[in-house]
């Protein structure tokens, strides 16, 4: 059986002007089809063919990899946004913030710290790991499960994820979707699951 690229979870305008819908035919049609095309060819008639996605990344190098990584990144980075998102979750995810960074406020600085001092490309995350909260960066495709931790929020900061709407300006871009897109109750699920 075959990946396919999931249905995005809004309209590719939904979220302008802070992602507009031109970044969503780049950045969601050509670049993460584009590691599904890869990621299909390169499981083609291989023992890999009936793995599922996080088996495939958990047993991988290389190549292989780097396309099963980036499908799972991006299809995970979609639901972290939503329209009218961002300012501050609430509930259980309030509490765990506020526990293991004294404040929303340090989260967000320490959150916004890490997307954007990853040189090159890459992803920043907050995760849960042995039951605690913790931010962290990881290069080009690498993500939270290779190192053991559950991804609870994701930026993507390669410079396909802002070049068509904020040029050069990753921070700004960091800074929207912080104010602007985050989906907590999607954040909120992901923290539940990791329990
Ligand atoms: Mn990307």
């Amino acid at each position: 059986m075959s990946f396919e690229l999931p249905q995005l979870p809004y309209a590719k305008d939904a979220l302008a002007p802070h992602m507009s819908a031109e970044t969503f035919e780049f950045h969601y049609g050509k670049h993460h089809a584009g590691y599904i095309a890869k990621l299909n060819a390169a499981i083609e008639g291989t023992d890999n063919a009936g793995k599922s996605l996080e088996d495939i990344i958990k047993s991988s190098s290389g190549g292989l990899f780097n396309s099963a990584a980036q499908h799972w990144n991006h299809s995970f980075f979609w639901n972290c946004l939503k329209p009218n998102g961002g300012g501050e979750p609430s509930g259980d995810l309030a509490d765990a913030i506020k526990r293991d960074f004294g404040s929303f406020d340090e989260f967000k600085k320490q959150f916004a710290a890490t997307c954007g001092g990853q040189f090159g490309s890459g992803w920043g995350w907050l995760v849960a790991d042995g039951g605690k909260l913790s931010v962290m960066s990881t290069a080009n495709a690498d993500l939270p499960l290779a190192h053991g931790k559950t991804a609870l929020l994701t930026i993507d900061v390669w410079e396909h994820a802002y070049y068509i709407d904020y040029r050069n300006a990753r921070p700004k871009f960091i800074e929207t979707i912080m104010d602007s897109l985050v989906n907590w109750d999607f954040v909120a699920e992901n923290l539940k699951k990791a329990g």
